[in-house]
């Protein structure tokens, strides 16, 4: 008998003593992926859900999405810890907090779950570098968030004729993604603008509605406020409406992190300048693919980079580019 024909008398028997082999059984075995986003009415977050399901669909995995109604660890802990008790196959979860997740997480990990981080990172953001107590996630997926801020400062920069008084309106510090979104326009400014002034970041606690007032506020202080960067979705919102109800439309320039439906009427009426869009859905895709393949045996990128899409008034109708306005 030459060797293939021993092999597949081999395979032969196994099958007729009813033992399936290995790959068949890794086809059957139904994953369960869990996504926690930051908040789960945030358009970000649906739209990284909707990439998620493709994968988990085009992959025949379970994905279960499950969040907190605010960006906060005080409510996302409790929600991955009642997602621990479910024993999922892996979490994919985007940390509301580089520091205070770093705990809840070990738990998941003592409880053998693959844990990686979506859109935002705990600790460094570098994992399995055998340094530190955070880098146990086995991949980050994200944009660049430095690189982005950049990319704002040059917008915003380019849109008050560069000089003048300009401001970030952000989140709250602490958060991996917006930390860094402030670093990188910071950065930019310092380097390749002298005659712009950065005044002093207003946290709005991911509040629409705090960032207008704050907007109001910083103008009031500041009469001859340029410019402002919106470094997410909910301060890129209520800074442009600030700007609308402080009657600035135009005068007081808005470039904005995220890309929201409404951005699009903004956008138009040339309330914002630009939007850069962020790919969530590639984020969730990617997510999950990672995820699969780690369960399924193969190694998996300690990172991966997704990419962005600039919008402004001159591109927002092309079908290449609002297809990355996200789901609401
Ligand atoms: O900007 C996104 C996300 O990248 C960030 O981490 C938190 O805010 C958003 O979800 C937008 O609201």
């Amino acid at each position: 008998m030459d060797r293939r024909t021993l092999l597949g008398a081999a395979a032969t028997a196994a099958l007729a003593a009813g033992v399936l082999p290995r790959v068949a059984q890794a086809q059957d075995q139904k994953y369960t992926i869990a996504l926690i986003p930051g908040l789960t009415t945030d358009a970000f977050y649906i739209t990284m859900h909707r990439g998620a399901q493709a994968a988990a669909d085009a992959l025949g995995v379970e994905l279960v999405f499950q969040g907190a109604a605010d960006f906060n660890p005080v409510t996302q802990v409790p929600v991955l810890d009642a997602v621990i008790a479910r024993q999922p196959s892996a979490i994919l979860i985007a940390p509301t907090d580089k520091t205070q997740l770093i705990e809840p997480l070990r738990r998941a990990q003592g409880a053998g779950i693959p844990v990686i981080t979506v859109d935002t990172f705990i600790g460094t953001g570098q994992y399995q570098t055998g340094s530190g107590d955070a880098d146990f996630p086995l991949s980050y997926i994200a944009s660049d968030n430095v690189m982005g801020g950049r990319m704002a400062a040059r917008a915003l920069a380019q849109a008050i004729g560069d000089a003048g008084q300009v401001y970030v309106s952000n989140v709250n510090p602490g958060i991996s993604t917006t930390d860094q979104r402030e670093e990188g326009f910071k950065a930019e400014m310092a380097e390749s603008h002298p005659n712009i002034e950065v005044l002093e970041t207003q946290f709005n606690e991911n509040d629409a509605n705090n960032a207008a007032s704050q907007l109001q506020a910083v103008f009031a202080r500041n009469p001859n406020l340029k410019g402002v960067f919106g470094a997410n979705l909910f301060s890129a919102l209520g800074a442009a409406n600030g700007v609308q109800q402080s009657g600035q439309t135009g005068n007081i320039r808005v470039v904005a992190f995220d890309a929201p439906t409404s951005i699009v009427d903004n956008i138009n009426t040339g309330l914002v300048d630009v939007a850069i869009a962020q790919h969530p859905a590639e984020i969730g895709y990617f997510g999950v693919v990672a995820a699969y393949a780690h369960l399924t045996g193969q190694s998996i990128p300690t990172a991966i980079g997704t990419g962005f899409t600039v919008i402004d008034k001159a591109n927002v109708a092309d079908p290449n580019v609002a297809k990355f306005i996200y789901s609401d």
